[in-house]
């Protein structure tokens, strides 16, 4: 039977199980043949889906290496293997990360838009729901509804939110906000910052002076989440990078993957970032940010629709 969550993961992919999957079965009705054609039809078929060829040429060689020695007999028999593969390059090159299991201060950061407050109020509902107590620091003071929308959120969790009129040094409120965490013993501190381009050397310089603020004054562990919106695809790789360089980036939470027909760019992200992805989001709803599980999302993605 087919977990209700593994449905939503299934239905929140939907867009790259249609494009990935409709293009591997036209690669299936071409018979079962192992050609010079069909390694290099597959290599572009996955491309094409963003994950990038570094990964393409690694996994596809994997698959051919076990053709050749005959553990894979046909078409089918690689396609239906095709998962685990595409599995195994989050398992050997990013790993996961439980996190955002233990007690620590996240500092969730990115370029503007990719979803940074909504799912900062989806980890602290989440957070709540499973008994623990949570702090919301709002960093964002710069536009004009991030207090209110963080508000918001908080309330839907019922947690408390700290924060300082706009215009205010973030830093201030990053020391404030540990402050009261301190207080209130918080097990999770989650500050929302406001998006800024990676190419912004002021405002890249403004986080890393949050952070140094942050591991000052926080009781808990200090951890860096990038946020990527998946429909940025490989532009997203290139920001990544200039969070990483500027502050260490422990995990990422990749979002919007309901609205890409692109999500191997999660494999592209694993491979050539090295960093793991914590959290996946595929819808606007609570429920729709999940942990990432490298063999459901790869099944989920290829077009199995039950696990
Ligand atoms: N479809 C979809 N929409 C999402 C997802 N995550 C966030 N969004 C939407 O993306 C929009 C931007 O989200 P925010 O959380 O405000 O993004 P942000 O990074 O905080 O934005 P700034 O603070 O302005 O940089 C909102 O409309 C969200 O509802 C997702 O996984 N799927
Ligand atoms: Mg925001």
């Amino acid at each position: 039977m087919t977990a209700p969550w593994y449905r939503r993961l299934a239905d929140g992919l939907s867009k790259s199980r249609e494009r990935l999957g409709g293009q591997l079965n036209i690669l299936l009705r071409r018979g079962p043949d192992l050609d010079e054609e069909f390694w290099a039809d597959l290599e572009d078929v996955l491309i094409a889906s963003d994950m990038g060829v570094t990964a393409v040429t690694e996994l596809v060689g994997r698959l051919r290496d076990s053709a050749a020695r005959h553990a894979l007999p046909d078409a089918e028999a690689v396609l239906a293997h095709l998962a685990e593969e595409i599995a195994e390059e989050f398992v050997s090159h990013s790993g996961t990360t439980d996190l955002l299991d233990d007690p620590i201060t996240l500092l969730v950061v990115g370029v503007n838009g990719t979803g940074k407050t909504t799912t900062v109020g989806k980890l602290a509902k989440q957070a709540v729901d499973s008994g623990r107590r949570v702090l919301l620091g709002s960093a964002d003071t710069f536009r004009a509804a991030a207090l209110e929308q963080l508000d918001v959120w908080a309330e839907r969790a019922g947690v408390p939110v700290v924060r300082r009129d706009r215009g205010a040094d973030p830093a201030a409120v990053v020391f404030d906000a540990l402050g009261e965490a301190r207080r209130l013993d918080s097990e999770l501190v989650l500050i929302d910052t406001a998006g800024r381009l990676h190419t912004s050397a002021d405002l890249m310089r403004e986080l890393q002076k949050v952070k140094r603020v942050a591991e000052k004054e926080s009781h808990l562990p200090v951890r860096i989440m990038l946020v990527m919106d998946a429909t940025t695809g490989q532009n997203g790789l290139v920001q990544a990078r200039e969070f990483d360089a500027a502050l260490g980036v422990d995990s990422i939470a990749l979002t919007k993957l309901d609205g890409t027909a692109k999500g191997g760019i999660a494999v592209a992200i694993a491979r050539e970032l090295g960093i793991p992805i914590a959290r996946i989001g595929f819808g606007e709803g609570i429920d729709d940010l999940r942990p990432f599980d490298p063999r459901d999302f790869s099944h989920a993605l290829i077009g199995d629709t039950e696990r």
